[in-house]
C-alpha cells in the first residue's frame, strides 16, 4: 500500500459521518412517525431490492457499541443527523421526549469517549404528516423547521455546540423534486425551485433560533458543489451548458445563502418556469443570516456540454433543459462517479472563496463492493486510493490557503444508500446485514493510522 504523508494543521479535526436514517433502524420505536424515506421505500421500484431503513445498521439499539468504535478509530469528532419524526412525531407541535432523549445519550456516550458531537438538524427524513401538508413546497415549512430546531438545539445545546441546519439542500429539492430519484420523488423543475427557496428560507429562519438556544454555537450547513467541466474542445454553447449547469448545482446555494442573490442569468433561465413569485420581500436577507463555517460535501465533478441541433436533454435541472450531462472519465467508483482529487481541490477553493467561511469537509468518500474476506478481514485497496488522493487534494487546498479545519469520512458504517438501498457500502467500517456484526475495514485501519499520526506529532 502506498504509504500516504503529508502533515495538516495543529487542530485539524478527525471524524466520520453519518445520518438517521441511513442507520438507525428502530423505524417505528419510542414514538418515532413514518418519514418520507419510510413512505418511498416501500413504494415499489423506488429503491433497489425494495429495501428499506426499518433496522438499518440497529444504530438505534448498537449506538454504544458504535461509539466504542469510533473511539477506537482515534476519531475526535462524529456527525449525525438528528430525525425529525422521532422529536416531533407529528411535524409541528408535541415534542416527544422519549426521541430526544436517544440523541441525549448518544451525545454524552461521545462526550464521554472524548468525540466532539457534530449535529445536523435535516438530513432527509421529514415527517410524512409534513408532505401530507405540502413538505418543502409550502412556505410554512421554513416555521416548521424552526421550531423543530429549537426543540433539538433547546435539548442538546447544553452539550453540542457545532450546529448544520441542512444536509446538501440540492439532493432535497432538486434530486426529489426535479430528478425524482428521492423522496418524494416529484419530476417538477419548478416544484424543486420553490423546494430550494423554502430550504433556504428554513435554514435562514432557523439560524437566529440556534444561537438563541446555544449561544456559543458554532452554526453550518452543508452543501454538496460540483466542479462543472466542460469539453475540452467545446465552443461558447458549451460555455453556457456549463454556466447553467454550474447555477444549478453551485450558484442556486451559494449565491442567497453567501451573497444575498440568485446567481447571474439563473432567474432569466429559468422564466419560461415561472414568475418567481414564491421569492418575496426579505427572504434573500433571512437566507443569508451570518454563518460561523460551511460544510463541503464532495465526491465527484459533472461534466457536461450544449445539447445540440435539436437534440432532446433529458436533463431536468432548473434552467438545464439545453444541458447535457456526459459521461464521467474513469477510473470509477462502484456508484459511477469520477474519482477526481482535482476536482475535490478545486471545489474546497471555490467553497471558501464563495463563502468566506472556514471550511469542513463533512463528507468525503467512495463505495466499492466489498466483501468479507476467508481471513475475517476487508480489504478494500480501492477505498484506500481514494482516501489518500483525496486528502492530498485536502493539503494541497490547505498549502494554497484554504482554511479548512476538518475531514469527515463518509461514512462510519456501511448504511443504507438511498435509492441503491444496502447495494452500495460506502463505510470504513463493514456491516453485515444479516448478524450486524461490525468489522473495520482496510480503509477503516489506515483512516485512524492517519489519526494516530496526526494526533502523534
Ligand atoms: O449517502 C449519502 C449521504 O446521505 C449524503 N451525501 C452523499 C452520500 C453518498 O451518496
Amino acid at each position: 500500500m502506498a504509504t500516504f504523508t503529508r502533515t495538516f494543521p495543529d487542530g485539524f479535526i478527525w471524524g466520520a459521518a453519518t445520518a438517521s436514517y441511513q442507520i438507525e433502524g428502530a423505524h417505528d420505536e419510542d414514538g418515532r412517525s413514518p418519514s418520507i424515506w419510510d413512505t418511498f421505500s416501500r413504494t415499489p421500484g423506488k429503491v433497489l431490492g425494495g429495501d428499506t431503513g426499518d433496522v438499518a445498521c440497529d444504530h438505534y439499539h448498537r449506538y454504544a457499541e458504535d461509539i466504542a468504535l469510533m473511539s477506537d478509530l482515534g476519531l475526535d469528532a462524529y456527525r449525525f443527523s438528528v430525525a425529525w419524526p422521532r422529536v416531533i412525531p407529528t411535524g409541528t407541535g408535541a415534542v416527544n421526549r422519549a426521541g430526544l432523549d436517544f440523541y441525549s445519550r448518544l451525545v454524552d456516550g461521545l462526550l464521554e469517549h472524548g468525540i466532539r458531537p457534530v449535529v445536523t438538524l435535516y438530513h432527509w427524513d421529514l415527517p410524512q404528516s409534513l408532505d401530507d401538508r405540502g413538505g418543502w413546497l409550502n412556505r410554512e415549512s421554513a416555521r416548521w423547521f424552526a421550531d423543530y430546531s429549537a426543540a433539538v438545539v433547546g435539548a442538546l445545546g447544553d452539550r453540542v455546540s457545532h450546529w448544520t441546519t441542512l444536509n446538501e439542500p440540492w439532493c432535497s429539492s432538486i434530486l426529489s423534486y426535479a430528478i425524482g430519484a428521492h423522496a418524494p420523488g416529484h419530476q417538477d423543475p419548478l416544484e424543486a425551485m420553490v423546494a430550494a427557496h423554502h430550504l433556504m428560507l428554513a435554514h435562514g429562519t432557523a439560524v437566529p433560533v440556534i444561537r438563541e438556544h446555544c449561544p456559543d454555537a458554532e452554526v453550518s450547513i452543508t452543501l454538496n458543489p460540483s466542479q462543472v467541466w466542460g469539453p475540452e474542445d467545446g465552443d461558447e454553447r458549451d460555455a453556457d451548458a456549463v454556466r447553467r449547469a454550474d447555477n444549478a448545482l453551485n450558484g442556486l446555494f451559494f449565491g442567497p445563502i453567501f451573497h444575498g442573490a440568485y446567481p447571474d442569468g439563473f432567474l432569466d433561465d429559468t422564466a419560461r418556469l415561472t414568475d418567481h413569485a414564491f421569492i418575496r420581500n426579505g427572504d434573500l436577507s433571512t437566507m443569508s443570516a451570518p454563518l460561523d463555517n460551511l460544510g463541503v460535501n464532495n465526491y465527484f465533478p459533472t461534466r457536461v456540454r450544449a445539447a445540440r441541433n435539436g437534440e432532446e436533454s433529458t436533463n431536468r435541472m432548473p434552467g438545464c433543459s439545453s444541458v447535457v450531462e456526459t459521461d464521467p472519465r474513469p477510473p470509477l467508483t462502484d456508484m459511477g462517479w469520477e474519482m477526481s482529487p482535482e476536482s475535490h481541490r478545486l471545489i474546497l477553493e471555490r467553497s471558501a472563496r464563495e463563502s468566506g467561511l472556514p471550511i469542513y469537509i463533512t463528507e468525503n468518500g467512495s463505495a466499492w463492493p466489498d466483501t468479507v474476506s476467508e481471513d475475517g478481514e476487508v480489504h478494500d485497496p480501492e477505498r484506500v486510493s481514494y482516501l489518500h488522493g483525496h486528502l492530498e487534494a485536502v493539503a494541497d487546498a490547505i498549502e494554497n490557503g484554504v482554511d479548512i479545519r476538518g475531514y469527515f469520512a463518509w461514512s462510519l458504517l456501511d448504511n443504507f444508500e438511498w435509492a441503491y438501498g444496502y447495494e452500495k457500502r460506502f463505510g470504513i467500517v463493514h456491516v453485515d446485514y444479516d448478524t450486524l456484526e461490525r468489522t473495520v475495514k482496510d480503509s477503516g485501519r489506515e483512516y485512524a493510522r492517519i489519526i494516530a499520526e496526526h494526533h502523534s506529532r
